[in-house]
Protein backbone atom coordinates (compact mmCIF):
# COMPACT_ATOMS: atom_id res chain seq x y z
CA UNK A 1 0.00 0.00 0.00
CA UNK A 2 2.54 2.35 0.57
CA UNK A 3 3.88 2.41 -2.75
CA UNK A 4 0.07 2.57 -3.99
CA UNK A 5 -0.46 5.96 -3.30
CA UNK A 6 2.63 7.25 -5.39
CA UNK A 7 1.76 4.43 -7.99
CA UNK A 8 -1.19 6.29 -9.09
CA UNK A 9 0.27 10.30 -8.97
CA UNK A 10 1.01 10.06 -12.49
CA UNK A 11 -2.48 8.37 -13.79
CA UNK A 12 -4.78 11.35 -11.85
CA UNK A 13 -2.50 13.96 -12.73
CA UNK A 14 -4.16 14.60 -16.56
CA UNK A 15 -7.28 12.80 -15.91
CA UNK A 16 -10.46 14.81 -17.04
CA UNK A 17 -12.68 16.45 -14.38
CA UNK A 18 -15.21 18.26 -16.80
CA UNK A 19 -18.08 15.59 -15.94
CA UNK A 20 -17.56 16.64 -12.23
CA UNK A 21 -17.17 20.42 -12.97
CA UNK A 22 -20.98 21.90 -11.27
CA UNK A 23 -22.28 25.65 -13.25
CA UNK A 24 -21.33 27.90 -9.97
CA UNK A 25 -17.98 29.41 -9.80
CA UNK A 26 -16.16 29.02 -6.47
CA UNK A 27 -16.06 32.24 -4.79
CA UNK A 28 -13.08 31.06 -2.39
CA UNK A 29 -10.34 33.91 -2.36
CA UNK A 30 -7.56 33.65 -5.21
CA UNK A 31 -5.45 31.42 -4.09
CA UNK A 32 -7.04 29.71 -1.21
CA UNK A 33 -6.15 25.83 -0.47
CA UNK A 34 -9.67 25.13 -1.18
CA UNK A 35 -9.67 25.10 -4.58
CA UNK A 36 -6.83 22.52 -5.00
CA UNK A 37 -9.09 20.08 -2.61
CA UNK A 38 -11.83 20.61 -5.12
CA UNK A 39 -9.83 19.92 -8.17
CA UNK A 40 -8.24 17.10 -5.97
CA UNK A 41 -12.05 15.94 -5.55
CA UNK A 42 -13.48 15.77 -8.83
CA UNK A 43 -9.95 14.47 -9.82
CA UNK A 44 -10.33 11.29 -7.47
CA UNK A 45 -13.97 10.37 -9.07
CA UNK A 46 -13.30 10.75 -12.87
CA UNK A 47 -9.76 8.24 -11.87
CA UNK A 48 -12.59 6.12 -9.54
CA UNK A 49 -14.68 6.36 -13.02
CA UNK A 50 -17.62 6.90 -10.54
CA UNK A 51 -20.92 8.66 -12.18
CA UNK A 52 -21.43 12.30 -10.44
CA UNK A 53 -25.09 10.41 -9.43
CA UNK A 54 -23.68 7.81 -7.99
CA UNK A 55 -21.88 10.89 -5.32
CA UNK A 56 -23.58 12.67 -2.85
CA UNK A 57 -21.23 15.69 -1.50
CA UNK A 58 -22.50 16.92 2.55
CA UNK A 59 -20.71 19.77 4.25
CA UNK A 60 -21.57 21.79 7.71
CA UNK A 61 -21.10 25.51 7.48
CA UNK A 62 -17.50 27.65 6.59
CA UNK A 63 -15.64 28.83 3.56
CA UNK A 64 -14.26 25.07 2.50
CA UNK A 65 -18.56 23.65 3.46
CA UNK A 66 -19.17 25.91 0.18
CA UNK A 67 -17.95 22.70 -1.93
CA UNK A 68 -20.98 21.04 -2.78
CA UNK A 69 -22.30 24.17 -4.68
CA UNK A 70 -19.12 23.56 -7.15
CA UNK A 71 -18.93 20.52 -7.76
CA UNK A 72 -21.23 18.09 -10.15
CA UNK A 73 -22.77 16.00 -7.82
CA UNK A 74 -25.60 15.20 -5.11
CA UNK A 75 -24.81 17.65 -2.15
CA UNK A 76 -26.71 18.66 1.19
CA UNK A 77 -24.54 21.93 2.68
CA UNK A 78 -26.50 21.82 6.38
CA UNK A 79 -25.78 23.31 9.45
CA UNK A 80 -22.47 24.24 11.01
CA UNK A 81 -20.84 20.91 12.72
CA UNK A 82 -22.95 18.68 11.72
CA UNK A 83 -22.50 17.24 8.28
CA UNK A 84 -21.48 13.82 9.41
CA UNK A 85 -25.06 12.86 11.03
CA UNK A 86 -26.31 13.94 7.73
CA UNK A 87 -23.87 11.55 5.67
CA UNK A 88 -24.50 9.32 8.14
CA UNK A 89 -28.43 9.06 7.75
CA UNK A 90 -27.44 9.17 4.08
CA UNK A 91 -25.03 6.67 3.64
CA UNK A 92 -27.43 4.31 6.39
CA UNK A 93 -30.73 4.89 3.70
CA UNK A 94 -28.66 4.23 0.52
CA UNK A 95 -25.24 2.48 1.36
CA UNK A 96 -24.92 1.84 -2.42
CA UNK A 97 -23.80 5.99 -2.63
CA UNK A 98 -20.72 7.52 -2.33
CA UNK A 99 -20.61 9.59 0.61
CA UNK A 100 -18.09 12.77 0.58
CA UNK A 101 -18.01 14.90 3.81
CA UNK A 102 -16.45 18.30 2.92
CA UNK A 103 -15.69 20.61 5.53
CA UNK A 104 -13.43 23.12 7.61
CA UNK A 105 -11.13 22.57 11.41
CA UNK A 106 -13.35 24.85 12.73
CA UNK A 107 -16.85 22.83 11.68
CA UNK A 108 -15.36 19.29 12.00
CA UNK A 109 -12.74 19.79 15.00
CA UNK A 110 -14.65 22.24 17.13
CA UNK A 111 -18.04 22.56 17.04
CA UNK A 112 -18.54 18.86 15.19
CA UNK A 113 -15.52 17.43 17.05
CA UNK A 114 -18.44 14.84 18.81
CA UNK A 115 -19.82 13.45 15.75
CA UNK A 116 -16.63 13.55 14.47
CA UNK A 117 -15.13 11.13 17.40
CA UNK A 118 -18.27 8.91 17.02
CA UNK A 119 -18.51 8.56 13.52
CA UNK A 120 -15.11 7.14 13.16
CA UNK A 121 -15.77 5.08 16.04
CA UNK A 122 -18.74 3.36 14.12
CA UNK A 123 -16.88 2.73 10.99
CA UNK A 124 -19.27 3.88 8.52
CA UNK A 125 -17.94 4.15 5.11
CA UNK A 126 -18.08 7.67 4.16
CA UNK A 127 -14.47 9.40 3.14
CA UNK A 128 -14.27 12.76 5.04
CA UNK A 129 -11.90 15.50 4.11
CA UNK A 130 -11.19 18.20 6.17
CA UNK A 131 -9.90 21.56 4.59
CA UNK A 132 -7.58 22.70 8.01
CA UNK A 133 -6.50 26.21 7.38
CA UNK A 134 -5.31 26.67 11.47
CA UNK A 135 -8.38 29.48 11.39
CA UNK A 136 -12.45 30.37 10.99
CA UNK A 137 -12.32 31.73 7.26
CA UNK A 138 -15.90 32.41 6.91
CA UNK A 139 -15.93 34.43 9.70
CA UNK A 140 -13.12 36.95 9.39
CA UNK A 141 -10.27 35.24 11.11
CA UNK A 142 -10.92 33.69 14.80
CA UNK A 143 -8.36 31.31 15.78
CA UNK A 144 -9.69 27.42 15.32
CA UNK A 145 -9.22 24.04 16.93
CA UNK A 146 -6.14 23.47 15.05
CA UNK A 147 -4.42 27.01 15.49
CA UNK A 148 -1.17 26.90 16.78
CA UNK A 149 -0.41 27.63 20.67
CA UNK A 150 0.85 31.50 20.22
CA UNK A 151 -0.58 32.63 16.71
CA UNK A 152 -2.22 36.07 17.20
CA UNK A 153 -5.51 36.22 15.59
CA UNK A 154 -8.29 38.89 15.42
CA UNK A 155 -9.76 36.59 18.56
CA UNK A 156 -6.59 35.78 20.39
CA UNK A 157 -4.75 39.35 19.36
CA UNK A 158 -2.01 38.50 22.77
CA UNK A 159 -1.96 35.09 21.04
CA UNK A 160 -3.20 31.88 21.32
CA UNK A 161 -3.12 29.89 24.63
CA UNK A 162 -4.61 26.81 23.77
CA UNK A 163 -2.96 23.75 22.52
CA UNK A 164 -4.10 22.48 18.78
CA UNK A 165 -6.06 19.71 18.30
CA UNK A 166 -4.37 16.41 16.42
CA UNK A 167 -6.46 15.36 14.31
CA UNK A 168 -4.51 12.45 12.64
CA UNK A 169 -3.67 11.23 16.40
CA UNK A 170 -7.33 11.58 17.29
CA UNK A 171 -8.38 9.73 14.33
CA UNK A 172 -5.96 7.20 14.74
CA UNK A 173 -7.00 7.03 18.45
CA UNK A 174 -11.11 6.33 17.80
CA UNK A 175 -10.99 3.72 15.33
CA UNK A 176 -10.45 5.53 11.70
CA UNK A 177 -9.53 2.64 9.52
CA UNK A 178 -8.08 5.16 7.16
CA UNK A 179 -6.00 8.40 8.35
CA UNK A 180 -4.01 9.91 5.50
CA UNK A 181 -3.29 13.58 5.45
CA UNK A 182 -2.98 16.09 2.26
CA UNK A 183 -1.48 19.23 1.15
CA UNK A 184 -3.13 21.55 -1.49
CA UNK A 185 0.37 22.98 -2.69
CA UNK A 186 0.80 18.62 -3.42
CA UNK A 187 -2.24 18.41 -5.73
CA UNK A 188 -1.97 15.51 -7.45
CA UNK A 189 -0.62 13.24 -4.36
CA UNK A 190 -3.70 14.87 -2.20
CA UNK A 191 -5.90 13.69 -5.17
CA UNK A 192 -4.37 10.14 -4.62
CA UNK A 193 -4.89 9.74 -1.37
CA UNK A 194 -8.51 11.25 -1.95
CA UNK A 195 -9.15 8.09 -4.69
CA UNK A 196 -7.65 5.38 -2.16
CA UNK A 197 -9.93 7.23 0.78
CA UNK A 198 -13.00 6.85 -1.41
CA UNK A 199 -12.29 2.98 -2.21
CA UNK A 200 -11.12 2.28 1.34
CA UNK A 201 -14.18 0.25 2.55
CA UNK A 202 -14.55 1.87 5.86
CA UNK A 203 -14.63 5.66 7.51
CA UNK A 204 -11.61 7.18 5.74
CA UNK A 205 -10.26 10.91 7.28
CA UNK A 206 -8.36 13.46 4.97
CA UNK A 207 -7.06 15.88 6.98
CA UNK A 208 -5.73 18.42 4.33
CA UNK A 209 -3.54 21.53 5.30
CA UNK A 210 -5.46 24.16 2.98
CA UNK A 211 -3.64 27.64 3.89
CA UNK A 212 -6.03 30.67 4.02
CA UNK A 213 -4.20 33.15 2.16
CA UNK A 214 -6.36 36.02 3.99
CA UNK A 215 -6.64 35.15 7.38
CA UNK A 216 -3.66 33.23 8.20
CA UNK A 217 -0.18 34.54 7.60
CA UNK A 218 1.88 31.95 9.50
CA UNK A 219 0.73 28.83 7.95
CA UNK A 220 1.52 29.68 4.05
CA UNK A 221 2.21 27.31 1.55
CA UNK A 222 5.83 28.37 1.96
CA UNK A 223 5.71 27.89 5.23
CA UNK A 224 4.38 24.29 4.52
CA UNK A 225 6.42 23.90 1.29
CA UNK A 226 9.18 24.17 4.16
CA UNK A 227 8.13 21.62 6.43
CA UNK A 228 6.51 19.01 4.90
CA UNK A 229 7.57 15.54 3.60
CA UNK A 230 5.58 12.66 2.16
CA UNK A 231 5.58 9.34 4.63
CA UNK A 232 5.83 7.17 1.09
CA UNK A 233 9.17 8.29 0.48
CA UNK A 234 10.24 7.09 3.29
CA UNK A 235 9.25 3.47 3.06
CA UNK A 236 6.17 4.17 6.05
CA UNK A 237 4.45 1.12 6.39
CA UNK A 238 0.81 2.46 6.77
CA UNK A 239 -0.33 -1.23 8.45
CA UNK A 240 1.91 -0.69 10.99
CA UNK A 241 -0.60 1.28 13.93
CA UNK A 242 2.30 2.21 16.28
CA UNK A 243 4.30 3.93 13.82
CA UNK A 244 1.62 5.44 12.57
CA UNK A 245 0.75 7.28 15.84
CA UNK A 246 4.74 8.03 16.15
CA UNK A 247 4.51 9.89 12.83
CA UNK A 248 1.01 11.31 14.19
CA UNK A 249 3.01 13.24 16.52
CA UNK A 250 5.40 15.56 14.35
CA UNK A 251 4.86 18.28 13.61
CA UNK A 252 7.88 20.89 13.66
CA UNK A 253 10.39 21.35 11.24
CA UNK A 254 9.39 18.33 9.56
CA UNK A 255 5.58 17.34 9.39
CA UNK A 256 4.21 14.27 7.63
CA UNK A 257 1.95 14.23 4.34
CA UNK A 258 0.52 10.61 3.39
CA UNK A 259 -1.43 7.87 4.35
CA UNK A 260 -0.78 6.84 7.89
CA UNK A 261 -2.57 4.18 8.25
CA UNK A 262 -5.03 1.43 6.73
CA UNK A 263 -6.65 -1.75 7.85
CA UNK A 264 -9.80 -3.61 6.86
CA UNK A 265 -12.46 -4.46 9.21
CA UNK A 266 -16.13 -4.92 9.35
CA UNK A 267 -17.71 -2.07 8.64
CA UNK A 268 -21.02 -0.30 10.23
CA UNK A 269 -23.45 -1.48 7.45
CA UNK A 270 -21.82 -5.07 7.33
CA UNK A 271 -22.53 -5.12 10.92
CA UNK A 272 -26.45 -3.10 10.91
CA UNK A 273 -29.12 -5.86 11.83
CA UNK A 274 -31.82 -4.10 9.89
CA UNK A 275 -29.93 -4.39 6.91
CA UNK A 276 -31.46 -8.51 6.79
CA UNK A 277 -35.07 -7.34 5.50
CA UNK A 278 -32.80 -5.14 2.71
CA UNK A 279 -31.73 -1.51 2.55
CA UNK A 280 -34.15 1.11 3.52
CA UNK A 281 -33.94 2.80 -0.01
CA UNK A 282 -35.59 -0.43 -1.11
CA UNK A 283 -38.10 -1.16 0.95
CA UNK A 284 -41.53 0.48 0.14
CA UNK A 285 -42.65 3.59 2.28
CA UNK A 286 -46.05 2.14 3.61
CA UNK A 287 -48.05 4.83 1.70
CA UNK A 288 -50.47 4.94 -1.45
CA UNK A 289 -48.85 6.94 -4.40
CA UNK A 290 -51.30 9.26 -3.41
CA UNK A 291 -50.96 10.19 -0.13
CA UNK A 292 -46.86 10.38 -1.13
CA UNK A 293 -47.35 12.88 -3.64
CA UNK A 294 -50.10 14.91 -0.92
CA UNK A 295 -46.80 14.71 1.39
CA UNK A 296 -44.53 15.81 -0.95
CA UNK A 297 -46.73 18.63 -2.35
CA UNK A 298 -47.26 19.59 1.97
CA UNK A 299 -43.23 19.81 2.41
CA UNK A 300 -42.84 22.15 -0.92
C1 LIG B 1 -24.15 27.19 15.36
C2 LIG B 1 -23.24 28.16 14.69
N1 LIG B 1 -22.23 28.71 15.39
C3 LIG B 1 -21.38 29.56 14.79
C4 LIG B 1 -21.55 29.90 13.48
C5 LIG B 1 -20.60 30.91 12.85
N2 LIG B 1 -19.61 30.26 11.99
C6 LIG B 1 -19.84 30.13 10.66
S1 LIG B 1 -18.56 29.40 9.88
C7 LIG B 1 -17.68 29.29 11.32
C8 LIG B 1 -16.28 28.71 11.37
C9 LIG B 1 -15.80 28.21 10.07
O1 LIG B 1 -14.50 27.72 10.22
P1 LIG B 1 -14.02 26.45 9.47
O2 LIG B 1 -14.95 25.30 9.68
O3 LIG B 1 -12.60 26.20 9.86
O4 LIG B 1 -14.18 26.81 7.92
P2 LIG B 1 -13.42 27.85 6.98
O5 LIG B 1 -14.37 29.00 6.79
O6 LIG B 1 -12.13 28.26 7.64
O7 LIG B 1 -13.21 27.08 5.73
C10 LIG B 1 -18.40 29.79 12.39
C11 LIG B 1 -17.90 29.85 13.79
C12 LIG B 1 -22.62 29.31 12.75
N3 LIG B 1 -22.82 29.54 11.45
N4 LIG B 1 -23.43 28.45 13.38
Amino acid sequence: MATAVLDVIQEIRDVPVEAYEGPVHPDWCPGCGDYGVLKALQKALAYLQIDPSQVVVVSGIGCSSNLPGFIRAYGFHGLHGRALPVAEGIKLANPRLHVVVTGGDGDGYGIGMGHFIHAMRRNLDITYIVMNNQIYGLTTGQVSPTSMKGVRTKSTPYGNIEPPVNPIALALMSGATYVARGFSGDPNHLASLVAHGIRHRGFALIDVFSPCVTYNNVNTYAWFRQRVYRLEDEGHDPSDFARAVEKALEFGDRIPIGLFYEIEVETYEDLEPAYKRGIPVDQPLGLSPEEGARLVQAWM
